[in-house]
């Protein structure tokens, strides 16, 4: 079948809850995808920072295959032998001696609002029920009903209410913002160090530190939700490490299994650990052997092929290149590390018709909020390959554009 029949066949069957671009992907291996009719196309979006190690990276899909024939799920009710070790590789990288795995990122988001309000009860002593978590504009950290609930997004709320109490919203990137909302009831504040779906937007220098600073002295829990920006993506471990701060607690997903499995996890201290106890929380798949063996390789590659760092140089060379085009459709580019994000101007037409004639040569992006073009290829993308990609980026980012006679 060819790339036409299986999208007639997607779209008869399938509810239609995204806008794909027309590529039907049939494998991969690092930063090449191949779809159905043998096309050939580099991945500039990595499944949204999932596959920071590479498509199909080989050291991922043995721990994925050699577990796979051992033990793929005990439950929570027993223990095994691959989760006390991603306990320890995780905690050992991160400085964070406590783990509470999941699923997803969103599983792992509601993991720390759950702990943010019983630490808030439990620990800090606000009365209970009346927590108040503060989180962003322009945040996106999952799609369940109370994630969405406090999303700035109106489609991402359109026909999902009613929604969780409990939240309040401050503008990102203004720390006096956050210093006014915090009450005596406040738990938490939870923030994207670098903000990926609002159009990869960095907040201002100083901005986290200060937001830290705000939360230690009001006895407020500071998280990070790094489920995208983390793992290497910023060219940091985690974007926050720009800022020398270190949150109370941290959400991670996405790379922590390099697109194989979906594993994430809610990572902090004693203290606020200590409020979960047996029975309090969990989840059938959360720390399953097979998700932990694939995380314990996908942290061991980032680590042996020194990701993190090559992130940041090649990221700050990507953003070069992109500068140097001096494009009249681009108003801002911005990010960190491999994780790009290009605004145009309101009158270049919309950032999906440049999506669209990127994939028409051979590169695959995603827009984001109408104008931002997102640039977040794997990690482990070659100086070569962005050269390569890059002769057709400067076309495309000039289309259009009236040369002056
Ligand atoms: C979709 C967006 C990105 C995330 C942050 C938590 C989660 C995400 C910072 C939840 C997930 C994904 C979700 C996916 C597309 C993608 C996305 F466009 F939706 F917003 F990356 F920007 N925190 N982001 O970015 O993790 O439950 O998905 O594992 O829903 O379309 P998840």
């Amino acid at each position: 079948m060819n790339t036409r029949e299986f999208i007639e066949i997607e779209e008869k069957y399938g509810a239609h809850n995204y806008h794909p671009l027309d590529v039907v992907i049939d494998r991969a291996e690092g930063v090449w995808v191949y779809d159905v009719d043998g096309k050939k196309y580099l991945d500039c979006l990595a499944a949204y920072s999932a596959v920071n190690q590479g498509h199909c990276h080989p050291a991922i899909i043995k721990a994925l295959k050699d577990q796979a024939d051992k033990v793929t799920l005990t439950s929570r009710a027993f223990r095994n032998s691959q989760l006390p070790m991603l306990y320890k590789e995780l905690s050992e990288m991160t400085g964070y001696p406590k783990v509470l795995p999941m699923n997803s990122g969103a599983e792992a988001v509601e993991t720390a609002i759950k702990a943010a309000r019983k630490w808030g009860y439990k620990i800090k002593g606000v009365d209970e029920n009346k927590a108040e978590i503060i989180v962003c504009t322009n945040n996106f950290a999952g799609r369940t009903v109370t994630i969405v609930g406090f999303s700035t997004e109106e489609q991402y709320k359109d026909g999902f209410g009613p929604f969780s109490p409990g939240f309040k919203i401050v503008e990102y990137g203004n720390a006096q913002d956050l210093e006014s909302a915090i009450t005596p009831n406040t738990v938490a504040f939870m923030v994207e160090p670098i903000q990926g779906e609002g159009g990869v937007v960095v907040p201002p220098e100083g901005y986290l530190k200060k937001a830290f600073e705000i939360c230690e002295k009001n006895n407020v829990l500071f998280i990070a939700d790094e489920i995208q920006s983390g793992l290497g993506r910023s060219g940091k471990l985690f974007a926050f490490d720009y800022e020398g701060i270190k949150p109370h607690a941290v959400t991670i997903g996405k790379a922590l299994s390099g697109g194989a499995y979906p594993v994430s996890a809610f990572l902090s201290n004693e203290e606020v650990m200590s409020v979960f106890n047996p029975g309090d929380h969990g989840s059938t798949f959360g720390g399953n052997p097979l998700g932990a063996s694939v995380a314990r390789a996908a942290l061991k590659v980032l680590v042996d092929e020194n990701l993190i760092e090559k992130s940041f140089e090649l990221g700050n060379y990507f953003r070069e290149k992109l500068k140097a085009v001096g494009s009249p459709h681009v108003k801002e580019i911005r990010g960190k590390g491999l994780f790009i994000g290009v605004e145009l101007h309101q009158s270049a037409g919309g950032a999906r018709r440049f999506c669209e004639a990127l994939k028409d040569r051979g590169i695959l992006c995603k827009e984001t909020h109408d104008n931002v073009i997102r640039f977040a290829p794997p990690l482990v993308i070659k100086k070569e390959e962005i050269d390569w990609a890059m002769e057709s980026i400067h076309e495309v980012l000039l289309m259009d554009v009236k040369v002056e006679a």
